[in-house]
């Protein structure tokens, strides 16, 4: 927790109160929105759930409660601001530790404490949270990170077919009953796959480019024309060449729905993605914020997923064509809020975590979900034919 906490408060660092306090999208919270609603979080589970402790302010959770105040009207409400806001975090952390030396991790009652479950929750939720800022910090003009590392460079044998074929037949698809997993990821079911071919890595702006070219749609949200036939990115402010080798990011479903179709292939479905991603190694993708942007295809290429496919952990989001749907026998836990109110055909999945992703939350069975004209999500896609 505190590790997550350091990161949250590291990202948002360079910025002023005004910057956290500012709306630069009607789709996106002020950050001073995510980091208070991060730190009622804490408090409604932690402390007022698990520790039965009343809240610090009264009502004040009500103003962070995602469902009731969407994030177009999040400035307008008496949310914590400035030092208020700071003192917030750091007394409701007091609080949870306080909870937490009381706490009976072992005895398996209580299926929110067994296994740490629901300080795995608030892990993960902040971690996602700092996701939602990173899409916001791209608008800020002239944000620079306090700490960022090199984005990792191609390695192994980068040359390689266009599209790996995964084997038809029963894929087990879900997380299984160890271990933290949302509950959208279960239950663990099988499914029946007819063989199919997955593009070996994502789409690259160089092959989006083309794209662009040829049929005259919109570049990705970030992209302005050099002047000179190409592009520059322009996310945080800036102005830097669009590497043709990186994979693309910030298209929508639509576009990534149209370029597949463009390419004569079409997106796979998350169950796909998911039987082709199985083998990836977590620990050797671009995770973890710090590289602030895409490794060049090949990065990690010595750590392909079993069928011989790479990236499908970290550097973009990964559209598929499935709706956000529960699997066969679904059960809401430990609110409905959480996956259960946005199931249906309004939300496309995503799936394999971005550079934007903590590492901690991005696994083969992790399920994001947007709408599908959404580009400000760190989303690119690959393509996938059918076999035969
Ligand atoms: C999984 C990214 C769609 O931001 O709505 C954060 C994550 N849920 N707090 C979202 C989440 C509750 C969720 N997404
Ligand atoms: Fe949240």
């Amino acid at each position: 927790m505190e590790e997550a906490r350091r990161r949250t408060l590291q990202l948002l660092a360079p910025l002023a109160d005004e910057q956290l306090n500012r709306v630069y999208s009607p789709i996106l919270s002020p950050l001073a929105w995510d980091l208070g609603h991060i730190a009622n979080f804490e408090e409604l589970w932690l402390v007022q759930t698990v520790g039965d402790l009343e809240p610090l302010h009264g009502e004040l959770g009500r103003l962070y409660d995602a469902i009731e105040n969407p994030r177009a009207i999040r400035n307008e409400l008496p949310i914590l601001r400035g030092a208020e806001l700071r003192a917030y975090l750091e007394d409701v952390r007091g609080r949870t530790l306080e909870v937490l030396e009381e706490v009976d991790l072992e005895s398996g009652e209580d299926p929110l404490l067994a296994g740490g479950f629901v300080y795995e929750l608030l892990i993960a939720h902040e971690h996602q949270h700092t996701e939602t800022m990173l899409q916001l910090i791209q608008m800020i003009d002239g944000y620079e990170p306090v700490e960022s590392n090199a984005t990792p460079e191609p390695n192994g044998v980068v040359d390689g077919p266009e599209m790996v074929l995964v084997d038809g037949g029963l894929a087990e698809i879900g997380a299984g009953p160890e271990g933290f997993a949302y509950d959208n990821e279960r239950p663990r079911h099988m499914v029946e796959l007819d063989p199919f071919w997955i593009d070996r890595a994502p789409v690259t702006n160089g092959d989006y480019a083309e794209f662009v070219r040829e049929t005259r749609t919109d570049p990705p949200m970030y992209w302005e024309p050099d002047g000179d036939g190409w592009w520059v990115r322009t996310a945080m402010g800036r102005c830097d060449a669009v590497d043709p080798a990186e994979p693309v990011v910030h298209v929508s479903w639509h576009e990534a729905d149209a370029f597949a179709r463009w390419a004569g292939k079409r997106l796979p479905t998350e169950q796909e993605w998911e039987a082709a991603a199985r083998g990836a190694d977590v620990d050797r993708a671009n995770l973890d914020q710090l590289s602030f942007g895409c490794a060049r295809v090949g990065a990690f290429a010595d750590a392909p997923s079993d069928c011989g496919a790479l990236h499908m952990l970290g550097d973009v989001w990964e559209w598929t064509s499935s709706d956000f749907l529960a699997y066969p026998g679904f059960q809401a836990f430990p609110y409905p809020e959480y996956s259960e109110a946005f199931f249906g055909d309004t939300y496309k999945v995503l799936r394999g975590g971005a550079w934007a992703t903590r590492r901690n939350v991005a696994r083969a069975t992790f399920r994001n979900w947007d709408l599908p004209q959404r580009r400000q999500i760190f989303a690119g896609l690959r393509c996938a034919k059918d076999a035969n």
